[in-house]
């Protein structure tokens, strides 16, 4: 059992649940926080028995950006040589499994390019969302001009990014970068819902369908369909797809295996 002192990991199977936790500095993500995700995040994804994680942070705040005390410090040379929050996205990213961000107070900076690399996000009814940087001199360096500006449209990125400001949930959700709004209280009962929903699918198939659909946003169309043409027929001989088939037949639950 791994000691973390920047986040806690409970795996109540098939679900574990990342909790970002540095709560004086709003869940700040500094360097330390980035390795212990990575580490978590290795380990979970080797784990068979967890098929869905949710990523979550306090009532208060998801994750109020990159430590600006950690990054302050550092020199120009120094930041791009240490790149060192590099790893967190995309180690999130490239997760096999679905990741969902559940999101309640701020989602800043870092912490949106954070729940960006998630897939699905649900979202508390007084989260502010936002990419802050130019209010400090930079610009988002976590891959959000690009992931912000693929979910939202040229656009509104421009105007979330050029000015610094913040986006409620609903507005978020109305420009298709927040899936569910709900109840505060309720974003962490509600993405747990979901994972669960998730968990009991077969786990192949849906591993394979999220590589499809995070492969549409590196790829163009016709390479995309390929993947997804190439995912499908290896997913074909899964002993799940015979039991799923078997059991809509036979007019039963299906007993996905994983296999
Ligand atoms: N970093 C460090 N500490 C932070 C922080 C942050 N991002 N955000 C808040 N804190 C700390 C505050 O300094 C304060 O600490 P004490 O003064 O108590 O010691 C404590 O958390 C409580 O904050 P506030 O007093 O400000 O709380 P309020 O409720 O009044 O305001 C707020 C909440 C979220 C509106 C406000 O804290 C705020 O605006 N925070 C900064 C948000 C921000 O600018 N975020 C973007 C950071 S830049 C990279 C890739 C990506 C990035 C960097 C590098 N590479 C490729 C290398 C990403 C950059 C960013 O995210």
């Amino acid at each position: 059992m791994v000691e973390y002192q920047t986040i806690s990991v409970v795996v109540e199977k098939p679900i574990a649940t990342v909790k970002l936790s540095r709560p004086d500095a709003l869940n700040a993500l500094n360097a330390k926080m980035a390795h212990e995700l990575v580490v978590a995040l290795d380990s979970l994804d080797a784990d068979d028995s967890v098929r869905c994680v949710v990523l979550t942070g306090s009532d208060k705040v998801f994750c109020a950006g990159a430590d600006v005390k950690e990054m302050a410090q550092l020199s120009a040379a120094e930041i791009s040589m240490a790149d060192h929050l590099r790893p967190v996205w995309e180690r999130v990213w490239r997760f096999r499994k679905p990741i969902i961000a559940a999101l309640s107070g701020y989602a800043l900076g870092g912490g949106l390019e954070l729940a960006m690399c998630c897939d699905i996000i649900v979202a508390s009814e007084g989260t502010k969302l936002g990419q802050p940087e130019v209010n400090i001199g930079i610009i988002p360096g976590g891959g959000g001009t690009q992931r912000l500006t693929r979910a939202v449209g040229k656009y509104k990125a421009m105007e979330m990014i050029l000015t610094g400001g913040m986006m409620s949930a609903d507005e978020a959700k109305a420009h298709g970068l927040v899936n569910r709004v709900v109840p505060t209280g309720r974003y962490l009962e509600e993405a747990t819902k979901l994972a669960s929903e998730i968990a009991s699918k077969a786990p192949l198939a849906v591993r394979s369908a999220k590589q499809a659909i995070a492969g549409s946003q590196e790829r163009g169309l016709s390479e995309g369909i390929e993947l997804e043409r190439r995912l499908f027929y290896e997913l074909f001989g899964s002993e799940d797809r015979k039991e799923g088939m078997s059991a809509f037949l036979e007019k039963r639950k299906p007993n996905f295996s994983g296999r």
